[in-house]
C-alpha cells in the first residue's frame, strides 16, 4: 500500500477532492483485513460516535453531517465542563480555514518585513503552493545554514491521540528525509522540578503514580494542597483523563478529616472541601522560606524523625547547619519565616506540630517550581517530608501529581499503545527514548537562544552553545501564549526568516506567523488513545465525528506529503495510511495480552463498541508510593548516586552553581512581593484556568461566563481595588516594566492582600500590532512575565515570578478582535 494523497493530488484542495482523498483511503483500506476500518475513515453524516479529548472522552451526536451535541463517556463520573467547548471549537469563528501566506513574505521572499508581522494581511494559497514554499524553504535552510537552521523544538499541549501527534509526526518528517533541526528538551509544566528530583529522588517524580487515593483516603490525617488547585487543574489529561482524582477528592471529603490549602487564592478546591477546608495564604514565591521555618521547628522541638533521616537520606548533616544558622548567622526558624511569607511564626510552628502529630501527606502543585530558583522549592517540600519521616509509609510523605492528569487514581494492569515515533535514533538503555536533532535547547530558553546565538548556557552540569536557527516550524502549541515576556519574544522572532505554524484555529502565533497551514482538529479524524494518564483504565476510538471543515488535513497527511516532497514519503508512512497505523498499535496491546495470557477483542469488535475497558487491580488500590523503597532501602535503592533520598547533592556541588547550592536554600528570586527588589507593589498569579486548557478554547462560547467586560478576568481584593478606586466590573490595565494589558475587575476576599491574579493563556490581542510596548486588549499575562531560567540546573520557565500594578483604565477602550479571523482569511 502507498500514501493515498501523494503531493499531485492536493493541488487546490477543494471540499470535494477532500471527499474524493478520503474515498480513495477507504477502497485502500478494505484490502486491509479489517472491513469495518476501512469504513470508519469516513464519518457518518448522522448517529453517535465516541471520541476523546484532554478533557475527557464523549459522545458526539451528528446530524445531516453537523456535529450537534456532546456528552460526557458515562463511565466517566466526573466530565469537564469544558467539552461544551470543544465543540464550539469546531464551529468557532477562528478556525483557519484554507492555506495562507503573509504577504509581504509571498511578494518578496523569506526574512521580508519580518517586523509587520501581526499587521501584515494574508493572501490565500493552495496546498501545492503552500508545501512548496516550505520545501523549498527546508532545502533552503540546510544548504546556507546547515543542520541547525530549523528550530523544531516546537511545544505545546497538541491533542492526544497514539497517530497524529503532530510533534513526533514533524520531526519524524524532518529525521526521515534527513533534515537537520534544533530540538528541545523538557516542558513548561514543571521545567524546574523535572530536573532536580532525579538529583534527589532518582525519578522525575511530577508525573509518577501516586500513593493510590483509597490508601489516602484511609490513612492520611491531615491533607496539604500546597499550591495546587485539583478541582481545577484535574479537569484535563496529557492522554484522554479519567476523572479519577474527584472520586478521591470527595471519598477524603466524605471522612471530614482536615484539608489544608497553602495558596495566595481560596481556591475552587479550597470551596469544595467547605469546612473541613483551612487556607493559609502566603506571598507567592514564600513557601521555601514557610517549609524551612517549619523544618527549623521540628528540629527545635525534637519533632523530627532521626531515624528515617538516618537510614533513607543523605546529607541532613550538611544542611542541618544552614537550617540552624549555624553556617551563615541566619537561623531560618518561625520567624525570619514569618518575615519572609506574611505568615505568623506562631501559625508556622503550629503547623510544625501538626504535620508531625499524625500522617501528613503533602501533596504539592506546580506553579511553586514555575518560579525563579524554582528547583528549590520542592527540594525542600522532600526534605520536610523526611524530617516527618512518613515516606514510604501509607497516606504519609508528600506527592507531586495529585493534581494533575488524576494522580492517585487506582491503576489497571492493561497493555499500554504504542503511537507514532519520530524517527530519531533510540536511545542506549532506554527503549521508550530517542534522540533527535542535530542541537537541542532547554524548551523555555527559545528567545535566548534568538537572541544570543553562539553563546554558551548552563543545563544540568553541561555547558552548551545556542545554534543559530533562522526558521521555525510550529505544531501543537501557542508559544505566543505560553512563553514569558511578550514584547522581548515578538522582537526575537524577528530573527526567524521564515515561521510556519500550523494550527486548526488563528492563534496569536498564528497571526504572527509567514506561513498558515490550516490542520484538522482530533475530531475530524481517526485516532486511538489511552484513558486515564496513571490509570490507564481503557483504550478509546477517538472516531471521527465529522469530515474535515474547509480545506483542513490531519497532521499526519500534511508532514506525509512534506515528506514525499522531501524523497521520503514511504519511509515517513511506511506504506501504512491512518486506519493501518491504528490497527498496528492495537497489534501491540494484543501483543501484550498474549504475553500476560490473557487475550483482548478483535481490533474491529474494539473499534466497532468504541472503546475496550481493563479493570483496575487490588495492587493498583493499594499502591503506596515508595513502600519497597521503605522496606529495604539496600535491595530497592533509589536511582540517586547513593541510592538514598539526597538531602544534599553531590553531584549538583560538583556543578558549582551560585544560583543552584547542593541542599535546599533561601535565594532571593528575580522579584517577589516586598522583597529587596521589588519595583511594583503587587504580585501577579497566572495560575491555571477554569474554562480552558491554557489558550485552548479561548475562541470558544466558553468565554461568556467568565470575561468581565469583555476580557480576561483579574481578581483582585477589596483592600487593593479600593486604594486604586476600582470597582467590581471595571476594565483596568495590569501593567510593569515589560509590558501591558487590559483585563476585567473582580474584587474578592478570595484573594490574599498584595496579590492578583489573571490566567495564563488569554490570546494576545495587541492593540497595536507590531509596534513595542503595544497594549493587550484582551488579557494575555505574558505580557508582564520575566523570560529567565528558574537557575542554571533546570533552565525552567519563571511564569509565576511576576510583580505588577494595576489601574483602573480610562482611556478609549480599545476592541477586542483577536477572536474574528485575520482580514482575507
Ligand atoms: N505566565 C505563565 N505562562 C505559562 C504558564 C503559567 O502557569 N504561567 N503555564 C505554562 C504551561 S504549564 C504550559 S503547559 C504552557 C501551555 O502552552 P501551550 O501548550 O502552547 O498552550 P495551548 O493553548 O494548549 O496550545 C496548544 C495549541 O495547539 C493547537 N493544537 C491542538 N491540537 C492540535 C493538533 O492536533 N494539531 C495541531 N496542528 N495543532 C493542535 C491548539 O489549537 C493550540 O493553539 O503554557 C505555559 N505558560
Ligand atoms: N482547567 C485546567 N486544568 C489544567 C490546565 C489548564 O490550563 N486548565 N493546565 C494543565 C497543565 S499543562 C499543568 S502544567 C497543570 C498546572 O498545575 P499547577 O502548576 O499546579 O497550576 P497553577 O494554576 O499554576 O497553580 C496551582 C495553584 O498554586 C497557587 N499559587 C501560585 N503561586 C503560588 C505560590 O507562590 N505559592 C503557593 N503556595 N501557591 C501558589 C495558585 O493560586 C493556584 O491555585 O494544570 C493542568 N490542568
Ligand atoms: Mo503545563
Amino acid at each position: 500500500m502507498t500514501r493515498t494523497v501523494s503531493s499531485n493530488s492536493t493541488t487546490s484542495m477543494t471540499r470535494r477532492r477532500f471527499l474524493e482523498s478520503a474515498a480513495s483511503i477507504t477502497a485502500l483500506a478494505a484490502v486491509a483485513p479489517s472491513i469495518l476500518a476501512a469504513g470508519a475513515a469516513r464519518a457518518a453524516t448522522n448517529g453517535e460516535v465516541i471520541s476523546g479529548s484532554h478533557w475527557g472522552a464523549f459522545h458526539a451526536t451528528v446530524k445531516d453531517g453537523r456535529w450537534t451535541d456532546i456528552r460526557g463517556w458515562e463511565k466517566d463520573a466526573h466530565p469537564s465542563h469544558q467539552l461544551e467547548g470543544v465543540l464550539d471549537s469546531v464551529y468557532s469563528p477562528t478556525r483557519i480555514k484554507y492555506p495562507m501566506v503573509r504577504r509581504s513574505y509571498l511578494e518578496n521572499g523569506p526574512g521580508s518585513n519580518v517586523e509587520t508581522r501581526g499587521s501584515d494581511d494574508f493572501v490565500r494559497v493552495s496546498w501545492d503552493e503552500a508545501l512548496d514554499l516550505i520545501t523549498a524553504e527546508f532545502k533552503r535552510m540546510g544548504e546556507t545554514y546547515g543542520p541547525t537552521a530549523i528550530y523544531a523544538g516546537s511545544y505545546g499541549w497538541k491533542s492526544p491521540g497514539k497517530l497524529h501527534n503532530c510533534q513526533s509526526l514533524l520531526r519524524r518528517m524532518l529525521n526521515v528525509s534527513g533534515t537537520g533541526y534544533v530540538n528541545s528538551s523538557g516542558d513548561y509544566s514543571t521545567g524546574a522540578s523535572q530536573i532536580i528530583m532525579p538529583h534527589v529522588m532518582g525519578t522525575l517524580e511530577v508525573y509518577e503514580q501516586q500513593t493510590a487515593w483509597p490508601v489516602v483516603v484511609e490513612n492520611t490525617d491531615l491533607l496539604v494542597f500546597w499550591g495546587a488547585n485539583p478541582i481545577i487543574t484535574n479537569q484535563i489529561g496529557w492522554v484522554i483523563p479519567d476523572h479519577g482524582g474527584y472520586e478521591g477528592l470527595q471519598a477524603f471529603k466524605d471522612t471530614g478529616k482536615p484539608v489544608l490549602f497553602i495558596d495566595p487564592v481560596r481556591t475552587e478546591s479550597a470551596d469544595f472541601f467547605g469546612d473541613q477546608a483551612e487556607w493559609i495564604a502566603p506571598k507567592p514565591q514564600s513557601d521555601l522560606a514557610m517549609m524551612m521555618g517549619i523544618a527549623h521547628t521540628l528540629y527545635e522541638e525534637g519533632l523530627h524523625d532521626q531515624a528515617f533521616l538516618d537510614e533513607y537520606t543523605s546529607g541532613f548533616d550538611r544542611f542541618l547547619p544552614y537550617l540552624t544558622g549555624e553556617s551563615d548567622g541566619t537561623p531560618k526558624n518561625a520567624e525570619w519565616a514569618a518575615e519572609i511569607s506574611g505568615i505568623d511564626a506562631e501559625t508556622i510552628r503550629g503547623l510544625a506540630r501538626r504535620f508531625a502529630d499524625g500522617t501528613t501527606m503533602l501533596a504539592s502543585g506546580w506553579s511553586l517550581q514555575r518560579q525563579h530558583m524554582g528547583e528549590q522549592r520542592h527540594w525542600m517540600l522532600v526534605t520536610l517530608a523526611c524530617m516527618l519521616g512518613k515516606i514510604g509509609l501509607p497516606g504519609g510523605g508528600f506527592g507531586l501529581s495529585y493534581h494533575y492528569s488524576s494522580g492517585g487514581s487506582p491503576s489497571a494492569d492493561g497493555p499500554v499503545l504504542p503511537g507514532i515515533t519520530d524517527g530519531g535514533k533510540a536511545v542506549e538503555g532506554a527503549a521508550w527514548l530517542t534522540e533527535s536533532g542535530a542541537a537541542s535547547i532547554p524548551v523555555a530558553r527559545v528567545v535566548d537562544m534568538l537572541e544570543n546565538p553562539g553563546k554558551p548556557f548552563d543545563f544540568n552540569g553541561k555547558n552548551e552553545t545556542y545554534p543559530d536557527t533562522r526558521m521555525t516550524y510550529w505544531v501543537g502549541g501557542n508559544p505566543l501564549a505560553h512563553h514569558q515576556d511578550r514584547n522581548r519574544m515578538i522582537k526575537a522572532w524577528r530573527k526567524f526568516e521564515t515561521v510556519v505554524v500550523q494550527d486548526f484555529q488563528w492563534t496569536a502565533t498564528a497571526r504572527h506567523a509567514d506561513i498558515v497551514l490550516p490542520a484538522t482538529t482530533s475530531y475530524e479524524r481517526n485516532d486511538v488513545e489511552q484513558y486515564g494518564d496513571y490509570s490507564l483504565k481503557a483504550i478509546i476510538a477517538m472516531k471521527k465525528v465529522i469530515e474535515p471543515m474547509y480545506e483542513a488535513r490531519s497532521d499526519f497527511d500534511i508532514f506525509a506529503d512534506l515528506a514525499e516532497r522531501l524523497g521520503a514519503g514511504d519511509a515517513f508512512t511506511e506504506g501504512k495510511d491512518e486506519m493501518a497505523w491504528l490497527q498496528e498499535f492495537y497489534k501491540s496491546a494484543e501483543d501484550q495480552a498474549k504475553a500476560k495470557s490473557s487475550e483482548i477483542p478483535s481490533f474491529d469488535d474494539f473499534w466497532e463498541q468504541g472503546y475496550l475497558e481493563f479493570p483496575v487491580t487490588d495492587a493498583g488500590r493499594n499502591f503506596v508510593r515508595y513502600a519497597d523503597f521503605r522496606e529495604d532501602p539496600l535491595l530497592e535503592p533509589l536511582g540517586t548516586p547513593t541510592g538514598l533520598i539526597e538531602i544534599f547533592s553531590r553531584n549538583i556541588e560538583k556543578m558549582g552553581y551560585d544560583d543552584c547550592p547542593p541542599h535546599p536554600t533561601w535565594i532571593e528570586p528575580l522579584e517577589r512581593l516586598d522583597g529587596p527588589d521589588a519595583k511594583y507593589p503587587l504580585h501577579v498569579a497566572t495560575s491555571h484556568p477554569q474554562s480552558r486548557l491554557h489558550s485552548q478554547l479561548c475562541g470558544t462560547i466558553l468565554r461568556e461566563n467568565y470575561t468581565v467586560a469583555g476580557r480576561e478576568p483579574c481578581l483582585i481584593n477589596p483592600a487593593d481595588a479600593e486604594a486604586r478606586g476600582i470597582a467590581d466590573g471595571d476594565v483596568v490595565r495590569v501593567f510593569n516594566d515589560r509590558g501591558q494589558t487590559l483585563a476585567g475587575a473582580i474584587v474578592t476576599d478570595a484573594i490574599r492582600p498584595g496579590v492578583i491574579r489573571v490566567n495564563e493563556g488569554g490570546w494576545y490581542d495587541p492593540v497595536e500590532p507590531g509596534v513595542d510596548g503595544s497594549l493587550c486588549a484582551y488579557g494575555d499575562i505574558n505580557m508582564l512575565s520575566p523570560d529567565l531560567g528558574t537557575s542554571k540546573l533546570a533552565q525552567g520557565n519563571c511564569g509565576h515570578t511576576v510583580l505588577g500594578d494595576v489601574e483602573k483604565f480610562t482611556g478609549d477602550l480599545p476592541e477586542v478582535k483577536v477572536f474574528d479571523t485575520p482580514a482575507n482569511s
